[in-house]
């Protein structure tokens, strides 16, 4: 690591944290305005996920090591090939909300004004799009009126369809110590699970599933009721409320009828209305539990609609605020990265066209809609894809009916993917592949959910012969030009040349009402671009003068489509995040802490429900998609968080960690008609008891794998952890050869229900242990992963022992210093801490990071709870 400071940004969620490289490793950069140094458990272990193995290094076509300049030729004369035979829309790029607004401009520039194509479409489609829509519909233009600091002014907060206590912990964090300064401020959680962040609020609203709208609808009519619209604004700034007005008079939007329909009581219903109707300074956050819907456009316009029917956007504290995923996930919108986009916030309208094919110097440009991400599969699988450009995204593991995608992309006659590993899941299906220079070896600019352009250095040399994914872009796409007789619009030299073309392109919308300009920037020195300090762009609240992008300036009322979906099956599965990972765990699988707090892929089961079907937790079930006879085996947990007939499974479980065991197998490829974007969150699905004979637990650095029906991996420090399952018994011979063949020596233990098997060598007359094997009939309850650091210690066999019944099954809470609930209960239980400061000092949990102050927090108020009834 360099001995000098670097300021770069987390390239984790789109808060967009500050992020300082210094002697001391990887910190929070305190002078970043998204988050004033603070950082959450994956931000804390960047250093850590830069000790990746199993880096790609050298390009390779059908995994042979070639040439950046064979492989350069190979790609464009593909490109050629496919357009001169098949035209453009036979070939597509499929991109990603993780790449730098540098690569993405590039990338948009191949696809659209040289390839001649707007099939190029990326994962922010399964992320924003929908809020896209809602945006584009409502503003006119793709805008986030909302700025952090809306935060600390707002005195009601609603968070709709997120979990922001773990999926943007920072942001999180500021709401509860805008909570402790201000204690007028109220935060609502609308989310069918009770979550973390749920858990914390004032108030939880346990909607069913795509109950949102009906939700926002009865809050419109609630207003309109109660004489709490903003008749002004709605005159004189928007169109089209009295077809909205219309709709939400219905019976159906009553309160008595929405607390039938809704499971919510009256009264909880009345008061949630009465404090959006009486507080001006409301924000309402929202992402994927509205975005991933059928109807997740409509759910966003629903919100929005609320904010304009009351005057509520465009002062401080108040707006909807659509929370973005991925670290440049904005920044893509804004490059124009989305099929259904053409560049800088523009469609395909004739005046758009017209300028960017000028700006371009293109005759070639894309000028009709791309694909879809979920259509462009499609479209690969019936054959009319020849050559598909897959970077920075895993779509084998994050699109839905994901064997569908595995086929798609097997029939495909050419596949390349550009990634930092081999081992990723989309790396399997690459004809050709391209190692990409990763976080830290790159560098350009990202734009988080605020509007905040921040620049990601590079303070790492990259590794082989990794390349930024703009570079390799470049070079494609200067070859391309050449073989179709175009002028060569690739001449870029620095990230900073490229950054400066695309401020510059955003100055096209300088005689529009489009809010993104950047073209300021157009002219910035190389040094002005290097010393770039994080800047907003649209102003501090863009929507103040309730001017709005459309023709006439005003905002669009939308009529949301109120979907009632009516369930074919016994469950409802729903997706998501867990606090400590990354999407496909291709970055943070690897790290011992991030793993430990869900070790092997889960199926949380509403307790009730498992109850009566008499599933015990932690027994293997199977998830089934009745109308693809798709399955995934989890192991099944009780969960009082859910409510009836209720699954959720995180959407993590990927490569070697999850094996075969990977939720999106099991969806479906329903989608938003209007955005695209898949509905991951509500599928129907059965669930079924696996008949398992026998259950394993490897522990060790030498697995020697079999045939198993579930099998996953969790990393240890200084071992590796294989649990895996198998409908057949496993007969003591088997054990001797499932586990480790190569240590000197085995014990063999009968148990209970099974073996313990132990593997150690000799040397110099002590015994090193070199693995541990638990095969059971039963499920291995215990967590003993722990016991991974006794492999490669000197063997005290009664040690082993006592240590292994000491770990119980327990939950990890502290990922940064490995504190349990147990310990935890303990330290509340024997009076030795009895509030969150002391239990922080003590045990130290949550004094790194904080991601888990709210867990420790519910702890301890559960724990004074239950004094209070026993008293
Ligand atoms: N730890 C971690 N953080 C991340 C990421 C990660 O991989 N790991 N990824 C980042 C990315 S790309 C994204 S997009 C964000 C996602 O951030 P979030 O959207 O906060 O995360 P999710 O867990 O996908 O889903 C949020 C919640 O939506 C709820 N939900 C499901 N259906 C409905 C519904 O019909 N209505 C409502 N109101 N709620 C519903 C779910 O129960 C879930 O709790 O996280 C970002 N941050
Ligand atoms: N069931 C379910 N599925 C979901 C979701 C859900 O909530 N539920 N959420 C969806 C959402 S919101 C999202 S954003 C997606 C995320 O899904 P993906 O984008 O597929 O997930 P990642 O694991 O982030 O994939 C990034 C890939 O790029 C590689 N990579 C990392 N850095 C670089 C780089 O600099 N250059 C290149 N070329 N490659 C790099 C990584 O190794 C990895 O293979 O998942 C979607 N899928
Ligand atoms: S909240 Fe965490 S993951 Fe998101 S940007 Fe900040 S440190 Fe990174
Ligand atoms: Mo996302």
């Amino acid at each position: 690591m360099t001995k000098e400071c670097t300021k770069t940004a987390c390239p984790y969620c789109g808060v967009g944290c500050g992020v300082e490289v210094n002697q001391l490793g990887i910190t929070g950069d305190k002078s970043h305005p998204a988050n004033q140094g603070a950082l959450c458990v994956k931000g804390s272990a960047l250093a850590e996920s830069l000790d990746m193995l199993s880096r790609l290094l050298y390009p390779k076509v059908n995994g042979n090591e070639t040439s950046w300049d064979a492989v350069t030729d190979l790609i464009a004369n593909a490109y050629f090939e496919a357009i001169e035979h098949h035209g453009s829309d036979a070939t597509a790029m499929y991109v990603s909300g993780q790449l730098l607004t540098e690569d993405y401009y590039l990338a948009n520039k191949f696809m659209k004004g040289v390839v001649g194509s707007a099939n190029i479409d990326t994962n922010s489609r399964l992320c924003m799009s929908s809020a896209v829509v809602a945006h584009n519909r409502a503003f006119g233009e793709d805008i986030v009126p909302i700025n952090y600091s809306d935060i600390d002014d707002a005195e009601l907060i609603i968070i709709c369809g997120a979990n922001t206590a773990w999926t943007h912990p920072v942001l999180y964090r500021r709401i509860q110590q805008a909570k402790l300064r201000n204690s007028k401020l109220k935060v609502v959680v609308i989310d069918p699970r009770e979550t973390v962040t749920a858990q914390q609020a004032d108030m939880h609203l346990a909607i069913p599933n795509d109950g949102d709208i009906a939700l926002f609808n009865g809050l419109l009519r609630y207003c309109m009721d109660n004489v709490a619209l903003s008749r002004d604004y709605i005159a004189q700034h928007t169109q089209g409320f009295e077809q909205l007005a219309q709709t939400v008079k219905s019976p159906d939007y009553s309160v008595a009828a929405l607390s039938e329909r809704l499971q919510l009581n009256q009264e909880l219903l009345n008061q949630f209305y009465r404090w959006f109707a009486t507080t001006n300074k409301t924000v309402t956050l929202f992402c994927q539990g509205v975005n991933q819907s059928q109807s997740g456009a409509d759910k966003g316009n629903s919100i929005i609609n609320a904010h304009l029917a009351t005057g509520k956007i465009g002062y401080p504290g108040a707006g909807p605020f659509s929370i973005t995923g991925q670290p440049n996930a904005m920044g893509g919108r804004e490059v124009g990265g989305l099929a259904n986009q053409l560049a800088v916030h523009r469609g395909f309208d004739a005046d758009s066209i017209k300028k960017v094919s000028q700006f371009w110097q293109t005759e070639r440009l894309a000028t009709r809609p791309g694909l879809k991400a979920v259509e462009m599969f499609e479209a690969v699988e019936r054959g009319d894809i020849k050559v598909i450009w897959i970077m920075a995204t895993n779509p084998v593991v994050s699109m839905p009916d994901s064997h569908f995608i595995r086929q798609a992309l097997e029939k495909c006659p050419l596949v390349i993917v550009s990634d930092i590993t081999e081992d990723s899941d989309i790396a399997q299906y690459a004809d050709v592949l391209l190692p990409a220079a990763g976080w830290g070896e790159k560098q350009g600019m990202v734009t988080n959910s605020e509007r905040m352009l921040t620049r990601q250095r590079q303070f790492l040399q990259s590794k082989g012969e990794a390349k930024a994914d703009w570079q390799a872009i470049r070079q494609v796409g200067e070859k391309l030009c050449a073989l179709l007789g175009m002028k060569n619009g690739f001449d870029f030299d620095s990230e900073a040349t490229v950054f400066r073309e695309y401020a510059a392109m955003t100055g096209l919308n300088k005689e529009s009402n489009l809010l993104l300009d950047l073209s300021q920037y157009a002219d910035i020195s190389d040094d002005e671009y290097h010393g770039w300090q994080p800047t907003q762009w649209g102003g501090k609240q863009p929507l103040a003068n309730g001017q709005f992008s459309f023709p006439d300036r005003k905002a669009r009322f939308i009529v949301p489509d109120d979907l009632h979906k009516s369930m074919n099956t016994s469950w409802w599965l729903n997706t998501g995040r867990q606090r400590d990972q990354w999407h496909t765990m291709t970055r943070t699988g690897h790290i011992p802490h991030l793993a430990a707090s869900e070790c092997e892929p889960t199926v949380y089961v509403n307790t009730q429900s498992a109850l009566s079907l008499g599933l015990e937790s932690n027994q293997l079930v199977e998830v089934r998609n009745l109308a693809t006879t798709q399955r995934v085996i989890a192991k099944a947990v009780h969960d009082d968080a859910l409510s009836r007939n209720q699954l959720f499974m995180s959407m993590h479980w990927a490569g070697k960690y999850g094996g075969d065991s990977q939720v999106n197998a099991v969806l479906s490829r329903e989608a938003d008609p209007l955005s695209g974007q898949p509905a991951f969150k509500s599928q129907q699905v059965e669930l079924l008891p696996v008949s398992v004979k026998a259950y394993g637990l490897y522990i060790g650095k030498r697995f020697q794998q079999r045939e198993f029906i579930y099998q996953s991996f969790q990393s240890e420090e200084s071992a590796e952890v294989w649990r895996f399952a198998d409908t057949q018994a496993i007969t003591k011979q088997d054990v001797a050869n499932i586990g480790d063949i190569y240590s000197q020596r085995r014990v063999l233990l009968d148990m209970d229900s099974g073996w313990l098997s132990v593997g150690y060598d000799e040397e110099n007359g002590t015994n090193i242990l070199r693995s541990i094997l638990i095969v059971s009939s039963q499920p291995i309850t215990s967590d003993l992963s722990q016991l991974a650091n006794l492999i490669g210690q000197t063997l005290t066999f009664s040690s082993l022992l006592s240590i292994a019944a000491e770990y119980d099954a327990s939950e990890m809470i502290c990922s940064c210093f490995r504190v349990t609930d147990k310990q935890i209960s303990a330290a509340l239980e024997s009076g030795e801490c009895q509030s969150v400061s002391q239990l922080t000092k003590t045990l130290k949990c949550g004094s790194n990071c904080g991601s888990c102050l709210p867990q420790v927090e519910r702890l301890v108020d559960s724990y004074n709870q239950t004094l209070i009834i026993t008293k």
